[in-house]
């Protein structure tokens, strides 16, 4: 019979290739010695560090799935989830600054971009240099992006740009902006253009008092009438499925990242209730405690099993969008419950930053809402299931 590891399930890292568990090692190590001992002071004063993204790119965390030859690590998406996973175990916020930059800035440039925007941006972005966000939510238009009112009127030489984009993960440090508009010169659909920070006509005013994802800075893009060349559109995709090919990778990669999280929660609450007393015994030995630490281990095991899945089908490009809502929708939710109970099983102190898992809980609250909230993926997969749309 075999051993059983509570930490390990169902023997995850039997089913890693060695490339991966390397990788997966140093992403570890880097949160564990440079993130863990900065985040409760960020979370604490909302401050987010720019140095991070360089600290990323060294370490080869930033578009891990790009090819070397633009600066990527060129290695596949079961170790980008495994990063995610490394990165989120600490903060969700830090793993939302590096998959932005990866999936959501990165993969567009290099999956939609020209020659020339693939050289003159994923090596600065790879290394950490220089910032980037993406730009596709607006205030009248979240869950319905179909509806945004961002507009890219035809120029002589370009395209002048009018709208404003809300909700957006590092646009006031951002270097670089991959926004999405409604062209006039393509019948009114959907394309994507390259902005730089200093256009004239560009600003990323910060989103103040969030209680939720502290550690990441939020902003707004508004654009008022920003002129952009040619070279800034994105010739190589049109319509939704623009934004929505680089979601796929980003939803895919939080379903990974937000497991780290629960994780955290998970060895945090055992430890606590080992370690706390109460009608004179340790509280983990109560048939209440032990359920909520079984069905977080079980949730949290099954859940890494169905990522894994996902990712060696996406490696082999045979993933359908339904299964990365499948993974997004159901890892976040459980890693929700799981931190709302851990911060339960601390009793009072689960509420001070001290310890943490209140920090977790809070933003899975996010996590939960950006990239499709729990409800939208349901009525993704209502649809799957059924054939008919209930979004309208
Ligand atoms: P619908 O009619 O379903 O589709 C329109 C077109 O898009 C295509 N498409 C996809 N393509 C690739 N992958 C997918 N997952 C796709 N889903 C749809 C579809 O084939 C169609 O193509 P075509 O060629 O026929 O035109 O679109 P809809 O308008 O009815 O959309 C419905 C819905 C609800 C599914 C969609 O709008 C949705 O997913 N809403 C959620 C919005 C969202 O996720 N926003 C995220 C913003 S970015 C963000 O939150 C970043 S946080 C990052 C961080 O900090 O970590
Ligand atoms: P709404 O769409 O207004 O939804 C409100 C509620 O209504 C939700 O419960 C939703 O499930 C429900 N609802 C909506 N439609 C339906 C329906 N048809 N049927 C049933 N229920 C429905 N966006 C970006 O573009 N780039 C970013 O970098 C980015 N970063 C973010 C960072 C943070 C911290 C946050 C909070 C958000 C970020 N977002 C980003 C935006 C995020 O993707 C949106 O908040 C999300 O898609 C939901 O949109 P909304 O907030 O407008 O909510």
């Amino acid at each position: 019979l075999g051993r059983f590891d509570w930490e390990d399930a169902f023997r995850l890292d039997t089913q890693l290739e060695e490339d991966e568990r390397m990788i997966r090692d140093s992403a570890r190590a880097y949160a564990q010695e440079k993130l863990q001992p900065r985040v409760i002071e960020a979370f604490n004063e909302e401050k987010t560090d720019p140095e991070i993204f360089r600290e990323m790119g060294e370490m080869g965390l930033l578009g891990v799935t790009i090819p070397e030859q633009y600066g990527g690590l060129g290695a596949g998406y079961v170790s980008y989830g495994l990063v995610a996973r490394e990165i989120e175990r600490v903060d969700s916020g830090y793993r939302s600054m590096m998959s932005v930059q990866s999936s959501l800035v990165m993969y567009p440039i290099y999956a939609y971009g020209s020659e020339e925007q693939r050289q003159k941006y994923l090596p600065k972005l790879a290394s950490g240099e220089w910032i980037g966000c993406f730009g596709l939510t607006e205030p009248d238009a979240g869950s319905d992006p179909g509806a945004m009112k961002t507009r890219a009127e035809k120029t002589d030489g370009g395209y002048r740009l009018t709208g404003s984009k809300m909700w957006i993960s590092n646009s006031p440090i951002a270097d670089v902006f991959v926004v999405w508009a409604k062209s006039d010169a393509h019948d009114g659909k959907i394309r994507g253009f390259v902005l730089e920070k200093g256009m004239k006509g560009l600003s990323a005013p910060k989103v103040a008092n969030k209680l939720s994802l502290r550690a990441s800075i939020t902003g707004e893009i508004v654009m008022d009438g920003v002129e952009v060349g040619e070279d800034a559109l994105l010739p190589h995709v049109e319509g939704l499925k623009g934004p929505f090919g680089c979601l796929n990778r980003a939803r895919y990669g939080i379903s990974w990242g937000v497991l780290g999280a629960a994780e955290f929660c998970l060895h945090a609450s055992r430890q606590y209730g080992l370690d706390r007393k109460q009608f004179g015994k340790p509280i983990a030995q109560t048939q209440l405690f032990q359920k909520k630490l079984a069905d977080m281990m079980t949730e949290i095991s099954l859940g890494l099993q169905g990522s894994l899945q996902v990712g060696r089908l996406m490696d082999r490009a045979e993933a359908a969008p339904e299964m990365i809502s499948i993974v997004k929708r159901n890892n976040c939710g459980k890693a929700l419950e799981i931190a709302r109970h851990a911060r339960d099983m601390h009793g009072g102190n689960g509420i001070s930053a001290e310890f943490q898992v209140i920090r977790h809980m809070l933003n899975l609250e996010t996590v939960n809402t950006y990239e499709g909230t729990h409800d939208v993926h349901a009525l993704i997969l209502g649809r799957a299931i059924t054939g008919l749309q209930a979004f309208m």
